[in-house]
């Protein structure tokens, strides 16, 4: 139906039809970090084609939402200070056992640093002036950035979320805005995992109670909705 989102557990939004003054894009780390030769999730051993997957259809969803005129899209990106002062020991731990430490050199540059090659979004979902662009040292991306404030200022209560990885960065920005009030939209071919069994793990964890955390559709039924 035009303006409603075909979505899984329920219609989307749960207020109505989709108010595109209201609603805003987010897509998350969709850098060469996460599903690039070379980068971070590469270099820890994962298979990048699973979190590549969304890429296509993210950017058809992209250049969509870039049509709506004054439609707001925000872009995130996971990334440290050069002098890594702003990375927890446990996180810089972690990535070190696995092999990948943050701040070490890879063929993508230090691994999760600001400024290298590594940590840039991908050319095919980069983003373009005027769109909003938040840098976190964090999965999240409410405890330690003024995304909210950007959010809010824009009159936005309604996010549509797309990146990678589904259970890691992409759930944990979409529990936080819902805690926060935000009627939040997964789209399932617009996001993906290190692991298979994860990602669906993270979409049923969405639906169920009702949609504790929100909803679940497909990028064609997002853009059914979107242009009827
Ligand atoms: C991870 C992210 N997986 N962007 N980061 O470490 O999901």
């Amino acid at each position: 139906m035009k303006g409603i989102v075909d979505a899984d557990p329920y219609p989307w939004p749960y207020d109505g039809a989709l108010d595109l003054a209201r609603t805003a894009l987010l897509l998350v780390d969709w850098q060469q970090d996460f599903c690039g030769p070379g980068g971070y999730v590469d270099q820890m051993g994962y298979d990048i084609s699973l979190t590549r997957r969304g890429v296509a259809p993210t950017r058809v969803v992209l250049d969509a939402c870039r049509e709506v005129p004054g439609f707001t899209i925000v872009h995130t990106r996971e990334g440290h200070k050069p002098d890594l002062s702003d990375c927890p020991p446990n996180k810089l731990w972690r990535s070190r056992q696995i092999g990948a430490g943050i701040g070490d050199p890879g063929p993508c540059g230090r691994i999760l640093v600001r400024g290298e090659p590594g940590w840039e979004i991908i050319p095919e979902l980069a983003p373009l002036a005027g769109e909003a662009v938040i840098d976190k040292p964090t999965k999240g991306a409410f405890g330690a950035t003024d995304i909210d404030l950007v959010l809010r200022n824009r009159g936005v209560t309604h996010l549509v979320l797309t990146g990678i990885t589904t259970d890691v960065c992409v759930h944990t920005i979409m529990r936080e805005a819902n805690d926060l009030g935000y009627e939040c939209l997964l789209l399932s071919d617009c996001t993906g995992a290190t692991d298979q069994g994860n990602y669906q793990a993270a979409l049923e964890m969405i639906k169920m109670q009702g949609g504790v955390f929100g909803a679940v559709a497909t990028s064609a039924q997002f853009l059914a909705a979107l242009q009827g």
